[in-house]
């Protein structure tokens, strides 16, 4: 068993309002995540663009990009036992109606706005998660970080 390591970030809809964000951050270490990196940043829309290029044409795009560089956000590199999943579930749905019914408990589900402004970002795969911190991030070198890290951690 040892550590994996994800992109979690705290939209701007939390980020404006600090007990939303506070919210959030306690669930991150109520988890039991170990926090790698953590910074605050603002997005131009063409970060936002680059970001979400998986998604350019959907109905939603735009909405996404506007709100994505609408104000600050808080980014983290978390690490955890199968981090990925873990946050993703700890997330909830990606959208909050469904969630608000599905998973009321989830922070999307207890947190969200709406279905653009839901709270959190967490990556979907070891794949994205390295595109990811390495697009927050682009001074941590995720190698290695496990080379001299992880095996710290290993069980
Ligand atoms: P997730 O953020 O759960 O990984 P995603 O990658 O499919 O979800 O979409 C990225 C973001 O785009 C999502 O957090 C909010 C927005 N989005 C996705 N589907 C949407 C929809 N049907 N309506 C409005 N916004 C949507
Ligand atoms: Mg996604």
């Amino acid at each position: 068993r040892s550590l994996q390591l994800t992109l979690a970030v705290i939209k701007p809809d939390a980020v404006a309002h600090p007990i939303i964000s506070d919210a959030v951050h306690q669930r991150i270490l109520d988890n039991k995540f170990l926090i790698v990196r953590n910074k605050e940043l603002q997005w131009r829309a063409k970060d936002s663009q680059s970001f979400y290029q998986e998604h350019a044409g959907r109905f939603f795009y735009q909405r996404l990009v506007e709100f994505m560089s609408s104000g600050p956000m808080r980014a983290y590199i978390l690490a955890h036992e199968d981090a990925i999943q873990l946050w993703r579930d700890i997330m909830g749905p990606t959208k909050v109606f469904r969630a608000r019914i599905t998973a009321p408990e989830t922070i999307r589900g207890h947190l969200g706005l709406t279905d653009t402004r839901n709270t959190t970002h967490g990556s979907d795969s070891v794949e994205s998660a390295c595109r990811e911190i390495s697009f927050f991030f682009p001074d941590f070198d995720v190698s290695r970080w496990y080379e001299e890290q992880e095996p710290l951690y290993r069980a």
